[in-house]
Parts: C-alpha cells; sequence; structure tokens
C-alpha cells in the first residue's frame, strides 16, 4: 500500500469535501489511463458525496472508451469551447488527472494557467509542473494514473468508497497503461491494486477485449501496411522506427488514435530493445519512444526532442520535417546505442 503526506491527505479531503463544482481534466488525445481516471476520479466522488462535476478532455472521449462507465457525461472543449472555458475559470477546485503539464490540454493551457481555483495534480508522469499546481500528487515510479487514483482515494475514503463502475474505469486504465500487464512493472502495488479493484466483481476479459481487440479493418490493414513499408530496423544496434507520412494516413483513413500502440511492434522482435514512432501532422511530428529493458527513452526525449515522459514509454512534439526528424532520432539512437 502507498503511503502519501498525511497534511496533504487531509488538505484534499476538506477541498473535496467543501468545493463545488469540481472540475476533471485530462490530457488532449485521451488514451485508456486518461479516461479511466478522469471517469473513476468522477465516479468516486458522486457516489460518496454527489458534488457535482464536470469532466473535460481537450479533444473528447475517444470512441472506443465509450463503454467506460460515465463516459456520455465528458464534455469535449473542441465543440464546447466557451462552455468548458467558463467551467474551468468558475471551478474552486480542478482536479488534473495523468498529465503534469498545462501544454497537455493543448488549447486549454492558458485557461488552466489563469484558472483561479484549487489545482490539484493525480498524476504519475515525471517533471510535474510544481508552479503550475497547488497539490501535488505526483508518483512517477506508478503503472498509471489510475492505480494512483486507487490508492489516493483508499486513503481518503477506504475501501468503501469504491464501487463496480469506479473499479472498472480505473481497472481500464491501468490495462492500457501496463498492456495488460505486460510491460516491466516491478512494482508490487500494481498487482495489489489490480487484485483489489477485480474483488468489486468487474469483468477483466471484456475490458481487456474492449481496449485492445477493438481493431477497424481499415486500422489493422494501416498497421500491416507501415510493418511492411514505413519500418526501418536497425538489427546491429537494436533499434526500429516507424515513420508515418500524411499522405499514407490519409489514403488509409486513419487518425492519430489508430496509429495508438503501433510503435509497441517494435518491441515484439526478439533483438529489438529500443523502438520509435514518428507521425507526420500538419505543421509538427509527434514522436513516440518506446524500451524493453535498460535504455531510458525519457532521458532521450528530454536530451534530445524536449520531450519526456516515462523510462519505458515517453513522447515528443517535433517542428522539424518528418525525414530530419527521423534523421536526428536515427542518428541519436545509433550514438547512444553503440
Ligand atoms: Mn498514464
Amino acid at each position: 500500500m502507498l503511503s502519501f503526506d498525511n497534511n496533504d491527505i487531509a488538505l484534499l479531503r476538506q477541498k473535496l469535501g467543501e468545493e463545488s463544482p469540481i472540475v476533471i481534466l485530462s490530457h488532449i488525445n485521451a488514451d485508456g489511463d486518461a479516461v479511466g481516471s478522469l471517469l473513476g476520479v468522477r465516479q468516486l466522488i458522486s457516489s460518496h458525496s454527489g458534488t457535482p462535476t464536470y469532466c473535460i478532455l481537450p479533444n473528447g472521449c475517444p470512441e472506443n472508451f465509450n463503454f467506460l462507465p460515465g463516459s456520455e457525461h465528458i464534455l469535449s472543449a473542441d465543440n464546447e469551447r466557451e462552455h468548458c472555458r467558463q467551467l474551468i475559470a468558475d471551478a474552486p477546485l480542478i482536479v488534473c488527472v495523468d498529465m503534469n503539464n498545462a501544454a497537455r490540454v493543448d488549447f486549454l493551457a492558458d485557461d488552466i494557467n489563469d484558472a483561479k481555483g484549487c489545482k490539484v495534480l493525480i498524476d504519475h508522469h515525471h517533471n510535474p509542473d510544481r508552479d503550475l499546481f497547488d497539490l501535488i500528487f505526483s508518483f512517477p515510479e506508478l503503472s498509471s494514473a489510475c492505480e494512483l487514483v486507487y490508492w489516493l482515494f483508499r486513503s481518503l475514503w477506504g475501501n468503501e468508497a469504491f464501487d463496480r463502475d469506479s473499479a472498472t474505469c480505473l481497472y481500464s486504465g491501468i490495462c492500457t497503461d501496463t498492456g495488460s500487464f505486460a510491460y516491466s512493472n516491478d512494482q508490487p502495488s500494481l498487482y495489489m491494486a489490480a487484485s483489489n479493484l477485480v474483488a468489486f466483481d468487474i469483468n477483466p476479459a471484456d475490458i481487456h477485449n474492449q481496449l485492445l481487440n477493438n481493431f477497424s479493418i481499415a486500422r489493422m490493414q494501416f498497421f500491416g501496411y507501415a510493418i511492411t513499408n514505413c519500418l526501418k530496423i536497425f538489427e546491429d544496434k537494436h533499434f526500429a522506427y516507424f515513420t508515418l507520412p500524411l499522405d499514407i494516413q490519409r489514403k488509409f483513413g486513419v487518425i492519430p488514435a489508430d496509429m495508438e500502440g503501433l510503435v509497441n511492434y517494435t518491441l515484439m522482435m526478439r533483438d529489438i530493445t529500443v523502438g520509435a514512432l514518428i507521425r507526420e501532422e500538419e505543421k509538427r511530428c509527434k514522436v513516440s519512444l518506446r524500451s524493453k529493458y535498460g535504455f531510458d527513452v525519457n532521458i532521450f526525449a528530454q536530451r534530445h526532442l524536449n520531450g519526456g515522459g516515462h523510462t519505458k514509454a515517453a513522447g515528443a512534439t517535433s517542428k522539424l520535417s518528418l525525414a530530419q526528424t527521423a534523421q536526428l532520432i536515427e542518428q541519436k539512437l545509433i550514438e547512444e546505442l553503440s
């Protein structure tokens, strides 16, 4: 069981008890951990005290998470920009999950920076913005924001605060960020949290299928194409990377969420220990980095790409062209893996 600072717990308990409404916020292009922790916190609050909450995601809830209890309550700031801005400006309490700084909410960054309410961070990324948040629960060693939400709210309100809906949301985020417990997780707390959540009569096999076995045919065929045509493998250096040009993405009709997970295919090769994916956008490239043994992609992303994340999964945004970004990453990986 995780331990927290007693003063922080007391302050959060007090804020959650006194303030209303509560805005809950997570990052753009939400993944299962973002949506799971957002809705998990929502469900915990609504079943514990019934305090009204507003769940906001910059560009909404991806369709494949619609199975999560409460997903219909998520506001998409893309669709209701002024309403969401007003909610953030007016809220006495803002809880941010699975994000470490204002840039992660993209076009809402100024709104959160300017918001007058108390800002609470519940997150597992490195380098939380200590100037932005008033109360920080930052545990980069944890598998997921959802695992942190589990331990935090257990400390706040006890085991009886959870129910099937919150457990389903939190277990889903844990599944997402650990690849259904496949990525290297050396913290026993992860399995304890998962085991305790399963006890709330959730359906782990169904959750796994909803999260991972949910490809459209177009997405599957795009993966096949990308593996055959867009993957460069450096067998002797033990790394591989994808480059995904915009015209190919358009040809297959795939959106960014469809390309989630493709980077993990690099690590399925026995001798490949570091993988990257560079996805071209209109005016920039998005980079995903993964590793399966000792190589720290968080440090690599910080050092060369002004990005960051976790030791074994990190990301960055590059203003260089697709070819230039690929060249930079290739060259730096050759240097660092030699
Ligand atoms: Mn996460």
